[in-house]
């Protein structure tokens, strides 16, 4: 089987993204059955810990102060709050939670804060993921010795297109918090967004950025935008459900041993195209009836989808290499 690369070139990952579909996802599944159990998938709830009111101008989100949408600005949420939607998370059979907070950056202050919860959400028994913005190298450390399992942060798009997408922090500056995080040994959770506008070049360097990486991230979320009235991407064409699954397949075949995951973007989705996905090589979810602040497909939806496919959600997913 192919063994693991970190030298991609571009022209090879356009080959890969434009050979027929057919093709496409037999090599895609060839990999996904090589390394993976191709029945399970892995399944994380999110939950916003702060949400709204957020300094960056990322021109997707929903939670950037600079855009008039429906979010409304939250305070960082009490520690039982969060508790008890671990709790809940956990009953409901996520494996992972995830806490998400709308900062440029967290303060030292709130990082206390941040990592009582999740000393309290490990407690309970799941695996812990946060998604806090840019990170410093000691904060880091401070996560990983609270016990945190996974950072998420993403490149987001081609360190092309990213101009036009974010202009308040550089594309350099997520790779050091990605640094700083694997340097803390704090498993990565890293992708992107497709549906901005990009071309499929931006794709192509997203997935190079991200499969050359020195060590693949373990988590590699595939996000469909979710297109939210007020921000500047509100009324952008929709995207062709097949180049996402094409996408996909590729971030499959580039990075072997990372779980691939159906992200933002499934509540547009149908179980045929969800489906596509999963034979693509998606093997992790986000399961709850909210991503931060947008709708995700209802749980019972999820489960009979499951149940349809014969798909297992799994608490630990191991490659067998
Ligand atoms: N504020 C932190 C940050 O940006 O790193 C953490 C939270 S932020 C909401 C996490 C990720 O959610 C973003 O990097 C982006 O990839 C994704 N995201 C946000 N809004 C989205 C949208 N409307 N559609 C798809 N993905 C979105
Ligand atoms: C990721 O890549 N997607 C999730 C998670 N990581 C934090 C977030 C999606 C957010 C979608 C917009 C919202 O609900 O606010
Ligand atoms: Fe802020 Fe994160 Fe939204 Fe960007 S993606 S505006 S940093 S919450």
């Amino acid at each position: 089987m192919n063994q693991i690369r970190h030298n991609w070139e571009p022209s090879e990952i356009l080959a890969l993204l434009q050979q027929p579909f057919n093709d496409l996802l037999y090599q895609a599944q060839q990999v996904h059955r090589h390394y993976f159990n191709p029945n399970a998938v892995q399944i994380s709830t999110l939950l916003s810990i702060k949400t709204g009111g957020c300094p960056e101008d990322c021109a997707y989100c929903p939670q950037s102060l600079r855009y008039q949408t429906r979010v409304e600005k939250e305070e960082l949420l009490a520690l039982e709050t969060v508790i008890a939607s671990a709790k809940q998370a956990k009953a409901n059979g996520a494996s992972r939670f995830c806490m998400g907070a709308a900062w440029r950056r967290p303060k030292d202050k709130e990082l206390a804060k941040v990592i009582a919860m999740i000393k309290a959400v490990k407690a309970l028994g799941l695996e812990t993921c946060a998604t806090l913005g840019m990170l410093e190298q000691h904060q880091a450390q401070q996560l990983k010795q609270a016990g945190l399992d996974y950072y998420n942060h993403n490149l987001d798009t081609s360190p092309e297109y990213y101009g036009e997408i974010i202009s308040t922090r550089t594309y350099e500056y997520r790779l050091q918090t990605l640094e700083y995080v694997r340097s803390a040994d704090i498993s990565v959770c890293c992708g992107g967004i497709v549906g901005m506008g990009e071309s499929i070049d931006d794709r192509v360097s997203l997935l190079q950025q991200l499969a050359n990486l020195p060590k693949h991230p373990e988590s590699v979320p595939i996000n469909l935008l979710v297109k939210v009235a007020g921000t500047p991407l509100a009324e952008v064409a929709d995207f062709d459900p097949i180049d996402f699954v094409r996408m996909i397949a590729v971030a499959r075949i580039l990075m072997p041993k990372s779980m691939i995951r159906l992200s933002a973007g499934r509540e547009k989705m149908d179980d045929a195209l969800q489906a596509l996905c999963f034979f693509a090589g998606a093997n992790s979810l986000f399961y709850g009836e909210k991503l931060l602040t947008t709708d995700n497909p209802a749980q019972v939806k999820d489960q009979q989808l499951m149940q349809n496919l014969g798909l297992t959600p799994q608490m630990e997913q191991h490659c067998g290499q």
